[in-house]
């Protein structure tokens, strides 16, 4: 039995499958942790979506910008941008019970795992965690977002996306949803720049990489893995702070992590 970890597949269908054959990943044994942004922008969201569901004891989600987004177009019927790549199947009743399935998932997660000399603690978050958040305050917070859009998907899905006076505020459900799937650096601070979306040189210096400083939550665990930021290029420069994006999306990889012994497995992206 192993764990591993994928980054953003965003509708790369045969990219996961081909890496799913690499691994050798048996959903009757192993666990697939997916860093969130299962879908858009690449070719088939429908496909990933419906494997993803397939295989649901298997793996571990935490929601990314992407899947809100296609939340937010399920439940409130938004029209989609030029940029969306979702199948229009997507959005017809029948795939009520999906878009609810992923309506359930935390944006953080962790648990415990065994690697060959000890026990440790892995937690996943789609783009970041706050500075000043242990472990379990995260968790619970990620809990009690989830609790909320889960009673009224329709009011706090578009909460999430139209709450702009308090995108800022990590104390809001907007901010704090915002914080957890879309953050990239801050200021000073502790608080979300969410304009900045480039590589980690071009960073203006008000601003840091949120992973940058001591983060609390590495207090609670050995291990995290988040996605989101392809322009890292996977790389953190912090050994147990693991970025899985490598835009498999954008033409570049779809990046698989052991977690037991954090060995990476590589597949090149079938995109343009
Ligand atoms: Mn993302």
């Amino acid at each position: 039995m192993a764990n591993y970890a994928v980054g953003d597949i965003q509708g790369c269908f045969k990219e996961l499958k081909e890496g799913l054959e690499l691994i050798n990943f048996k959903s009757s044994k192993d666990f697939l942790w997916i860093t969130g942004d299962l879908i858009n922008r690449g070719p088939e969201s429908l496909k990933v979506l419906e494997y993803v569901f397939k295989i649901r004891n298997s793996v571990h989600i935490v929601l990314g910008n992407h899947d809100l987004h296609y939340l937010n177009c399920f439940f409130n019927n938004k029209n989609l941008s030029d940029e969306d790549t979702f199948q229009p199947q997507m959005f017809q009743k029948k795939y009520l019970r999906m878009a609810k399935f992923l309506l359930q998932q935390p944006f953080v997660f962790s648990k415990k795992i065994l690697t060959k000399k000890k026990v440790i603690q892995v937690a996943m978050v789609h783009a970041g965690i706050p500075k000043n958040m242990s472990l379990k305050k995260a968790e619970t917070l990620s809990k009690l977002c989830g609790l909320e859009l889960k009673n009224n998907p329709k009011k706090n899905l578009k909460k999430i996306f139209e709450d702009k006076r308090n995108f800022h505020s990590i104390d809001s459900f907007s901010g704090l949803i915002n914080f957890f799937t879309r953050v990239r650096v801050i200021n000073k601070n502790g608080l979300p720049n969410f304009s900045f979306k480039g590589r980690k040189k071009n960073i203006p210096p008000n601003l840091i990489t949120w992973f940058k400083e001591e983060n609390k939550i590495m207090n609670d665990i050995d291990l995290l893995v988040f996605g989101h930021w392809a322009a890292l290029q996977g790389k953190t420069d912090i050994s147990n702070i693991i970025a899985l994006d490598t835009g498999c999306c954008w033409g570049k990889d779809l990046t698989f992590l052991r977690l037991e012994d954090q060995k990476k497995f590589v597949v090149k992206s079938k995109q343009k």
